[in-house]
């Protein structure tokens, strides 16, 4: 006899024996450690593959086709938006969300307890999803930040797997998920704050990049067409002009870039942001660095934050579209993002990545999912959203 008859055998003598006649697999046997092949100190849910196995999530997070139903629901939901026609330098940001799960599959290994926040993202209250990417066509840029507006929209505006229910003290508001997108490169922060917008209205921005990214279109070669005025470089403009800003909360972190002139900065005042160099780090530090952003922001307005890999400095994350030396390394940026625990984080996404730069160690996008994991980390320590939405919901 086959060895795979004699198996097969032995399998259904083992369902004979607890009278199962389903059609359901018994899950016993000397074969179960091949079936599951997960180290110890894996604390995801049984079933959960080894790190190193099986399809590409954010952290190993379950995936999720959210955007396929309104049924699937989630307190913090992971998106990407591939989408890089908006660059000026590098292209390849489109294989950033890809790129970054990639350099995230190592998270859960050991365990996902956050030591400086004191908080396990994974096993606290909160559901969290991988849920894949928005569709983005490559053609047609206009086309594309509508897709990423509405995709973002459909995922923002369900009910969360937690406190679906709990009312706003005023305007009838009710509790909303999380959503943290992948880029990308940064054109697309402009249709992610439209669909912030909608639900609740202006918003406070942290922005950390090396580049003020507030230019005006003319800045940008002469501006072609309409589609092209808007890119990488120009929609913060563009998100102040449309009142998608909350007035005088708003900061930019890690700016190092050269500029046309002095008179960008006045351009930058215009769309309400205050600046951070990152060579402040040399005089007042991480606290001080901290200290500047909390001051700025407040605990209470929603914030929307928003981080451009490459206000790491290039040692730590080359693989982006336009690196700039001088910046803060990987450690010093963990810290302050850490500093931020206390705000009142509504939505996220990081930006830029850029994998065909990276090296053989994948040092950008680990570097890139670590900084995800501490935003993750924040918005569950911080617990269920539980505010009133002031837009259209
Ligand atoms: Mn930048």
């Amino acid at each position: 006899m086959h060895t795979a008859s004699l198996l097969t055998l032995g399998f259904a003598a083992v369902a004979a024996a607890h009278g199962d006649h389903s059609t359901q697999k018994v899950v016993e046997g000397p074969l179960q450690s091949l079936w599951y092949n997960r180290v110890p100190g894996d604390d995801r849910g049984a079933g959960a593959e080894s790190v190193f196995s099986g399809i590409t999530t954010f952290g190993s997070l379950p995936f999720r086709p959210c955007l396929a139903s309104d049924d699937i629901k989630y307190d913090v939901a992971f998106i990407g938006a591939p989408f890089d026609t908006g660059t000026s330098y590098r292209p390849g940001a489109r294989f950033g969300p890809n790129g970054i799960r990639q350099g995230s599959r190592r998270l859960p290994l050991i365990g996902t307890y956050n030591v400086p926040l004191g908080t396990n993202p994974y096993t606290s209250w909160a559901t969290v999803l991988d849920c894949g990417d928005i569709p983005v066509t490559p053609y047609d840029s206009a086309h594309a930040l509508h897709q990423i507006e509405e995709g973002h929209y459909r995922l923002l505006s369900r009910k969360p797997s937690t406190g679906a229910d709990d009312k706003g003290p005023a305007l009838g508001g009710r509790t909303l998920p999380r959503i943290i997108t992948l880029g990308g490169d940064h054109t697309i922060t402009l249709p992610l704050l439209r669909s912030i917008n909608r639900a609740y209205g202006p918003v406070t921005v942290i922005h950390f990049d090396s580049h003020l990214d507030t230019w005006r279109p003319k800045v940008f070669g002469g501006s072609p067409s309409e589609t092209a005025k808007i890119n990488h470089g120009t929609y913060f403009w563009y998100a102040a002009q449309e009142g998608l800003l909350r007035n005088d909360t708003n900061i930019h972190a890690g700016i190092r870039t050269r500029l046309g002139g002095p008179a960008d900065y006045d351009d930058d005042g215009y769309c309400g942001f205050e600046i951070v160099e990152a060579r402040e780090i040399d005089k007042i530090g991480t606290d001080g660095i901290i200290k500047r952003i909390v001051d700025r922001v407040g605990t209470t307005n929603p914030v929307y934050l928003s981080i451009d890999i490459d206000t790491l400095d290039p040692a730590f994350a080359p693989a982006t579209g336009t690196p700039e030396t001088g910046g803060w390394s990987t450690r010093e940026f963990r810290t302050i993002l850490q500093g931020l625990q206390d705000l009142n984080l509504v939505a996220a996404d990081l930006v830029e990545v850029a994998p065909a730069y990276d090296t053989n160690a994948e040092q950008t996008t680990m570097a890139a999912a670590d900084m995800l994991y501490e935003v993750l980390t924040m918005m569950v320590k911080k617990g269920p959203l539980g505010k009133p939405v002031a837009g259209e919901l």
